[in-house]
């Protein structure tokens, strides 16, 4: 089964909480926008939702933080752009793994941590969306995803461990599982992550690691279904 027929099925609450939230993020696009499109479930009812207002006439356009979410913008009829072509966008939607109460974030489930910071960095405004179970009061519940440069990993993951965490290389079919940029993600499992910016500034200076999922200060609005 594919995995959009998958969330078509709808079959548990947090499935139809995405869903919702999904759905009403598009209430905040208007005509002209060019917006950052996210990644993971939540987004793929955003944007089959913004392919519908786009075939009823509104004007917009996106940059995708993924290939899937390219591949899904492209199935809805989403007209697409470049940062060659834009810079600076007015409205970025995205979903989370983890939120806690000052809109920090915790991302990259889904292995598109890079492109999603880049996305929602060149934001004037990013909305999050999710279902209630991803809001939290504190973040590290969940494994931190790092994405690292594949030369040295283990060397980049001896030095994470340091700070505190328990390390896992990201797999998928038994091989390393790679980022649209080439590179591998580490999932660190710390605890409880009392200081999300301070980790987050610890971690990027270590040579290796190209960016955490950690997201600080870049929430502006959440929409919790
Ligand atoms: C992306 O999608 C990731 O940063 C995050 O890991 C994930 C959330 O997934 P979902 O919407 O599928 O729960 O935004």
């Amino acid at each position: 089964m594919s995995e959009q027929s998958n969330y078509e099925k709808l079959s548990t609450a947090s499935d139809r909480g995405k869903k919702a939230a999904g759905e009403k993020a598009v209430d905040y696009v208007k005509d002209g926008m060019t917006l950052g499109l996210g990644s993971g479930s939540t987004v793929y009812w955003a944007l089959k939702k913004l392919g519908e207002r786009v075939k009823q006439g509104l004007n917009v356009k996106g940059v995708p933080s993924s290939t899937r979410t390219e591949n899904w913008a492209k199935e809805f009829g989403i007209p697409l752009t470049t940062f060659h072509d834009v810079q600076e966008l007015d409205l970025a939607i995205d979903g989370a793994d983890e939120i806690d109460e000052n809109l920090n974030l915790l991302k990259g489930g889904g292995g598109s941590l890079v492109r999603e910071k880049i996305v929602n960095a060149a934001a004037d405004s990013v909305i999050i969306i999710a279902d209630k179970s991803k809001q939290v009061t504190q973040l590290g519940k969940r494994a931190l995803p790092i994405e690292v440069v594949p030369f040295g990993w283990e060397v980049t993951a001896q030095r994470i461990a340091q700070c505190g965490a328990e390390i896992t290389l990201r797999e998928k079919q038994e091989q390393p599982f790679i980022s649209d940029n080439g590179n591998y993600i580490l999932d660190c499992q710390f605890e409880l992550i009392s200081d999300p910016a301070s980790l987050h500034a610890t971690l990027s200076q270590l040579p290796g690691v190209v960016e955490t999922g950690l997201f600080i200060g870049l929430a502006d609005r959440v929409i919790l279904e």
